[in-house]
């Protein structure tokens, strides 16, 4: 077994905290092993990464393989060494002479390898090249190959520096667009999505509904069972909502206890089964949310594309379902109205 170096656990840590492990083949990882093995003129050169039980190649030029057992590969003995490993004649050395790459395989007879230092000092890999041929690199390309892999470690820190990157991005849309309490859709990324809908539902000559949905008297559970049981009421329906509608249905909370769903391709009486079938879903059972539930009902306005002219906006569509719902709640609540 090759001898693990004293920092192993934190030098492990390092090298995860890369994320580059077991990730897609990446140009610019290419060109740099590419050009060490043309700079130093030979048929092989790898970005290494020493993994607990494995060297897992970033980027290889002249190879398929994909990694190696840690104990059988030349980099494993290369991080132990503060300057890397410089082995002319790898059949010579007693660290290499038995390795199977040595023995069989390609029957590598030279390898060198610069070590891949974090800025905290750890070596979390090496890039190296390899020989079917005793010899020795000449001082330059030594020289050169250091530089190369000065490259390499700055282009692991720009491709962790954009993985965080993305992720901020990620976490700001997600901000932008989701309702918090519901996790369903805000009123600006439902406004969003109705809009593309309608517009496609014009072009295709399609059709298009859209239910209004208001909880009743819900200020009395507020005011009956405090705010956090009415937030429970609105989480609960979020998820009925998400269960029980269609995947290509969207959902969203408008505000307050208002929420909206868009049909895509539902015609009026669709829509208003849709929306009865709601009603009934939250009438007939009291809306969980953990151990809290409360039993609640809705009121529910629904329009169709065909209730507005061919060139009105969405605001036009969202009025005349919001007529509907005040008709529904002027006419009993715990109903369904057409516009
Ligand atoms: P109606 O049947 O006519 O719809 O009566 P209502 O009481 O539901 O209607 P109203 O619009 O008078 O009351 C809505 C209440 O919703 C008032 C407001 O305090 C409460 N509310 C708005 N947003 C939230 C929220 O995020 N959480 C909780 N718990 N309550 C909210
Ligand atoms: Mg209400
Ligand atoms: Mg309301």
């Amino acid at each position: 077994m090759i001898p693990r170096p004293p920092d192993e656990s934190l030098r492990l840590a390092a090298l995860h905290d890369y994320m580059l492990l077991d990730t897609q083949a990446d140009d610019e990882f290419d060109l740099l092993t590419e050009l060490a093995a043309e700079l130093c003129g030979v048929p092989y050169s790898f970005v290494s990464l020493v993994d607990a039980d494995r060297v897992w190649f970033k980027s290889r030029h002249g190879s398929h393989a994909v990694q190696m057992p840690r104990d059988e590969d030349y980099c494993a003995w290369s991080i132990l060494e503060a300057d890397g490993l410089n082995i002319p004649d790898l059949t010579a050395d007693p660290r290499t002479a038995s390795l199977r790459a040595t023995t069989g395989g390609p029957r590598y007879r030279m390898y060198s390898g610069v070590n891949l230092v974090n800025a905290d000092g750890y070596r979390v890999g090496v890039l190296c090249v390899l020989d079917t041929q005793v010899r020795n690199l000449t001082p330059n390309q030594q020289h050169l190959l250091r530089r190369l892999a000065r490259q390499v470690v700055a282009l692991m820190e720009l491709r962790l520096k954009e993985r965080g990157l993305q992720e901020a991005l990620a976490q700001v849309s997600r901000l932008a667009n989701e309702d918090e309490l519901t996790g369903l859709r805000n009123r600006r990324a439902w406004m969003a999505e109705a809009r593309s809908q309608l517009l496609l539902a014009r072009r295709l000559g399609s059709t298009l509904s859209m239910l209004m949905l208001d909880v009743d008297h819900f200020k009395k559970i507020n005011d009956t069972h405090g705010h956090p049981a009415g937030d429970a009421v609105l989480r609960g329906l979020g998820q009925l909502l998400e269960r029980s509608l269609r995947k290509t249905d969207v959902a969203g909370r408008l505000g307050g206890e208002e929420f909206a769903v868009l049909l895509p391709g539902s015609e009026v009486y669709g829509a208003a089964r849709v929306a009865e079938n709601l009603r009934q879903l939250v009438a007939d059972e009291p809306l969980r949310d953990g151990e809290r539930s409360l039993q609640v009902t809705v009121s529910i306005g629904v329009a169709n594309i065909a209730v507005v002219q061919p060139d009105d906006d969405l605001d036009a569509l969202m009025r005349a379902a919001d007529q509907a719902l005040y008709t529904a709640k002027q006419t009993g609540r715990n109903r369904v109205a057409m516009a």
